[in-house]
């Protein structure tokens, strides 16, 4: 196999990374709608441990069953399936080596109070399940949130070590933070900068909403005259976050939503440089073959985008 010009260039920025960390990147970014492209399009299905299994899978009960998901991800080409370890124990086996996988090894749930997550599996499992990386949550702003950080920078130095990936989930939520403020473009940016630092080579986000919540970050906008009018440009300043553009920034979906918001939304994520999307409810709520139409929508857009980003 070839290593496109694109995924070079993705890899240059892992300079002196571990042989191992790389070729679990280029797995990834080498395989199914988006691969060669240096964009990922990534399905997680962890929200039965986070949400709860009817908020996740009542809408269409047919991905109650793991093994529906590891079919939709592999008939939809999608860069990688991303869960926890009971989900990807499920399919791991009778579908190995047919998507990339991504053991989510920290979990919370919908009925506790603290924002905070149980460490659910290890980096051994994942190296059992044959994955490409190990995720993490981290949730910047909580009240846990250094022994968060404490377990992911240790969690990721081990999956590192051994030749795996790491993707953290930066969700900055809890502590004082209010619920718009978690989506504000300078506390977006702010979480994406804390994964880089804890060693993420994928950062996921959400998309930042045009709102600035820290005093300092208003002061240093202001003075520097950030434009941060546009999403497209909200997602640039994220990327900057992420040592300047240097370390995989993907965005999540959210709630299901109409299938023209979410495309719009991603038009945009695109636009600005994002790395790609990583879009579950939105997705497999909807019947299978909707689902497998917008999956190729959504890796349309970013392909389009990756067309037109001139050649370093
Ligand atoms: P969705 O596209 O369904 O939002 O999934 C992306 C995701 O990051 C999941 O991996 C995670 O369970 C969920 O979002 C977290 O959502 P929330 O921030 O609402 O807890």
């Amino acid at each position: 196999m070839q290593i496109t010009g694109p995924v070079r260039e993705v890899l240059s920025w892992y300079d002196g990374e571990r042989p191992g960390v790389k070729a679990n990147l280029v797995r990834m970014l080498m395989h199914g709608v988006t691969g060669g492209s240096g964009r990922l399009l990534i399905l997680p299905v962890d929200q039965g441990f986070e949400h709860g299994p009817a908020a996740s899978f009542a809408a269409n009960p047919a991905g109650y069953d793991p093994r529906y998901h590891f079919e939709l991800a592999i008939a939809a080409g999608v860069s990688a399936l991303a869960a926890p370890l009971g989900f990807l124990t499920m399919g791991a086996d009778r579908y190995a080596g047919a998507v990339p996988l991504i053991l989510k090894a920290n979990s919370a749930n919908g009925l506790g109070s603290i924002k905070d997550e149980a460490i659910t599996a290890t980096v051994r499992d994942a190296l059992e399940l044959g994955c490409s990386a190990i995720g993490y949550t981290i949730y910047p702003g909580s009240d846990r949130q250094y022994e968060m950080f404490e377990e992911v920078r240790a969690g990721a130095a081990e999956a590192r070590a051994l030749g795996l990936a790491v993707v953290i989930w930066a969700y900055p939520r809890g502590g004082s933070l209010s619920h718009e403020g978690e989506t504000a473009v300078d506390v977006v940016a702010y979480g994406a900068q804390i994964a880089a630092q804890l060693g993420a080579h994928i950062i996921k986000v959400k998309p930042p909403a045009d709102r600035i919540e820290t005093a300092q970050a208003r002061l240093a906008c202001e003075a520097a005259h950030c434009d941060l009018s546009t999403l497209e440009k909200r997602v640039a300043h994220v990327l900057e976050a992420a040592f300047d553009g240097r370390r995989l920034v993907v965005f999540s979906g959210g709630p299901a939503k109409d299938i023209d918001a979410v495309l719009a939304e991603i038009t945009a994520i695109a636009g600005g440089g994002g790395h790609g999307s990583i879009v579950g409810r939105n997705t497999f709520q909807r019947p299978r073959e909707e689902a497998l139409t917008m999956l190729g929508r959504i890796a349309a857009i970013h392909l389009g985008a990756a067309k037109a980003k001139p050649a370093p």
